[in-house]
């Protein structure tokens, strides 16, 4: 919709229908790529929303996904970051064929998009994040370390605000993708079928058996049956504290409780530290590619 004649300049405010096209240029982007990992970008691209918006400090409301501040080199460069640049590069021509979108947004809706076109939940998104400069970059160390335990995954996501629930329905996103050892120097699939979202992370976590695997990286975990799977030692605290086991459990047998929780809580960490204009009963949930 163009509008606002008071100069010659027209401005563009973009609308529900614009963000949706951009929803539906990246869906089709997302389908078109089967020689990458497992078929899809969807993994990662949901890992580049996801550590664009774990940076978040509540106490001196710093980092998150307002900024895309990942796009320049101290932080770029973070250990934990490793890797992402194939889902910025992959998200490039997005922005360039939609000009107006900010990269911060267009992470944002790229992890809606992948979490929904991998047949995951409806995760309602709101526009407005801006991008910022280069000073905006937060310290390394904001997110979690995969090699620690249950209070490290406390510290790191109770610093975003969250409580135990919501930390162990945003690992469920690890039923999505695997790990690469290029990147962090683990290794493999946490499920069967990396490119669809399902509660199979939680039902493998408690049913199967797990045991270390031997091998000369970083200590990890593997199926005893398969030897396929693997799980990192911060997965495994969810079934070996008593208070993130039980929602672990719930979401093994309840996968609608699962789908429940993790949109509720990926909202609230894509939204982090963002100044949103667009009211919360406001947000715009996109039509899937199936739907
Ligand atoms: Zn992950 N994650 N993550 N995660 N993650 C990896 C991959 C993926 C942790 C972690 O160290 C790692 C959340 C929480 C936590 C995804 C989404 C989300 C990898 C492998 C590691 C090491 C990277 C590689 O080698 O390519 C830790 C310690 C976490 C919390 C304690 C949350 C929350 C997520 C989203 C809501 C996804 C989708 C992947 C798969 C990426 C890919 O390229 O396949």
């Amino acid at each position: 919709e163009l509008f606002g004649q008071t100069n010659t300049r027209k401005i563009f405010v973009p609308r529900f229908e614009d963000y949706q096209k951009v929803y539906d240029h990246i869906a089709k982007r997302l389908e078109d790529q089967d020689e990458y990992d497992d078929g899809s970008y969807g993994p990662v691209v949901l890992r580049l929303a996801w550590h664009a918006s774990g940076t978040y400090d509540k106490m001196t409301n710093t980092g998150g996904s307002n900024g895309a501040t990942m796009r320049f080199a101290p932080e770029g460069d973070h250990g934990a970051n490793a890797g992402l640049k194939a889902a910025r590069d992959f998200l490039e021509p997005v922005k360039e064929a939609f000009p107006w979108i900010t990269y911060s947004d267009l992470w944002i809706l790229a992890g809606v998009c992948a979490i929904q076109e991998m047949q995951g939940p409806k995760i309602p998104f709101r526009a407005g994040r801006t991008d910022r400069d280069v000073s905006f970059c937060t310290p390394d160390g904001r997110l979690p370390d995969a090699s620690k335990d249950r209070s490290h995954i406390r510290a790191i996501f109770g610093r975003m605000g969250f409580d135990d629930r919501a930390m162990v329905a945003l690992s469920g996103a690890h039923a999505l993708g695997r790990c690469h050892t290029d990147r962090s120097g683990y290794e493999g699939p946490w499920t069967f079928s990396p490119t669809t979202f399902t509660n199979d992370y939680f039902r493998l976590l408690i049913e199967e058996k797990w045991q270390y695997k031997k091998w000369n990286g970083p200590k990890q975990f593997e199926d005893v049956k398969t030897k396929s799977l693997m799980m990192l030692p911060t997965d495994m605290e969810l079934v070996k504290d008593k208070s993130f086991r039980q929602y672990a459990e719930l979401y093994a047998k309840d996968n609608d409780a699962f789908f429940k929780d993790f949109s509720d809580s990926v909202v609230t960490l894509f939204e982090l530290g963002v100044p949103f204009q667009q009211p919360e009963d406001q947000r715009y949930v996109f039509k899937s590619s199936f739907d």
